[in-house]
């Protein structure tokens, strides 16, 4: 009898040992993924509600206006479930001429081979596409408790980062929140000013400093300012160019430490690709991927360019998802990158 009230408490004591261990991670996680606010809802909403999908979707195939045009090939192949030799050269071309890269391209000729399409060749060639923009796209609004979410955006000159704050800016400012702008880039006095007028345009805070101050400073300076105002976040611009790359690499690290440290926190750092270099953007991002630990590509002038293939090469080779794409120059021409409208305002009729 005694035994078995020994052993009936010991079953006990472990389940509810185990139930504790339980609940107590499921916490931790919760805590860590606690969503800060509204904020990000509403960007994503942008690519989960249907009527507003509806019109991304037309200004999508306006404004990829170009690479649809290489697509037109396949989409005028439609409804055929098999294809000839010279059909399918029809397919290689176009998928190569996108940018899609020689893997992605050789994969899908390999599937409608051996399987044909049964529901037509722009159908299949889209689902491709669509299955491989498989990558987890969440932006990432908040940092621990107390810390400021800072995003950092780097990239070479010229391919749109400043442009990209001032628009995420607008976006977030007329979302009701409290945005700082960090101008990280002192290369020259011009980039201060650039992002001193987007601050100016849409009611942020921007910390600046002179020519050739060191940009470090100027992130700590504005991560103070941000959390003496209680900000939601800051966004900081950086250099595009140095006397050498190596230098830049150094500068972008040193830049992301200084960000990461309390009180602010680095949520995203968004490497920032001009679609209309193509793959040669792709080498590009392995250079800065190891210096500054890049968690998205914002990828810019895809309405410039008939590459519009490069996101799914890009998310192929790098494994890092897209998460904005550019539009356009102006302040709303940048988009919450949604691949199932993308793909779809390539291939659909
Ligand atoms: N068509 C088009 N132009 C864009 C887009 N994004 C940026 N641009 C243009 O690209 C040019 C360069 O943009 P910036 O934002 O100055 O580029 P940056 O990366 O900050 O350049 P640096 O400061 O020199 O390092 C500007 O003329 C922008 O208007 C886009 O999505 N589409
Ligand atoms: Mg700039």
């Amino acid at each position: 009898m005694t035994i078995v009230v020994i052993v009936s408490l010991l079953v006990l004591f472990v389940v509810v040992g185990v139930v504790a261990v339980r609940v107590r991670r499921n916490r931790r996680v919760a805590a860590i993924e606690r969503p800060r606010a509204a904020m990000p809802e509403v960007l994503v909403s942008e690519v989960a509600a249907r009527p507003a999908l509806s019109l991304h979707e037309a200004t999508l195939q306006q404004r990829l206006g170009s690479s649809r045009g290489v697509f037109e090939r396949v989409r005028q192949l439609g409804g055929l479930n098999s294809l000839s030799p010279a059909q399918l050269d029809v397919v290689e071309e176009v998928l190569l001429r996108s940018d899609v890269g020689v893997a992605m391209t050789n994969a899908i000729l390999e599937q409608l081979r051996e399987h044909g399409a049964p529901d037509g060749v722009a159908v299949a060639v889209r689902d491709s596409l669509l299955d491989s923009l498989s990558c987890d796209r969440t932006l990432r609004m908040s940092g621990d408790e107390g810390r400021v979410p800072v995003w950092l955006f780097v990239g070479v000159n010229g391919v749109g980062k400043t442009t990209t704050i001032g628009k995420l800016a607008h976006r977030l400012a007329g979302q009701g929140r409290s945005v700082v702008l960090a101008a990280g880039d002192t290369f020259r006095a011009a980039a201060a000013d650039q992002l001193e007028e987007w601050a100016r345009r849409t009611g942020s805070d921007i910390v600046r400093a002179g020519e050739g101050a060191d940009p470090g400073s100027v992130v700590h300076d504005a991560l103070g300012r941000a959390a003496a105002r209680s900000a939601d976040i800051v966004l900081a611009d950086t250099a595009g160019r140095r006397a050498n790359s190596t230098n830049l690499l150094d500068e972008l690290s040193k830049v992301r430490r200084v960000a990461d440290r309390s009180p602010g926190q680095v949520v995203e750092t968004f490497m920032v690709l001009d679609a209309t270099t193509g793959q040669n953007a792709l080498s590009q991002a392995r250079e800065f991927l190891a210096a500054a630990a890049v968690t998205g590509i914002v990828l810019t002038k895809l309405d410039g360019t008939a590459r519009g293939g490069i996101v799914v090469a890009i998310e192929r080779d790098l494994g890092i998802p897209v998460k904005f794409v550019g539009v356009g120059e102006g302040v709303d021409d940048l988009i919450v990158f949604d691949p199932a409208a993308f793909v779809e305002s390539l291939l659909d009729a």
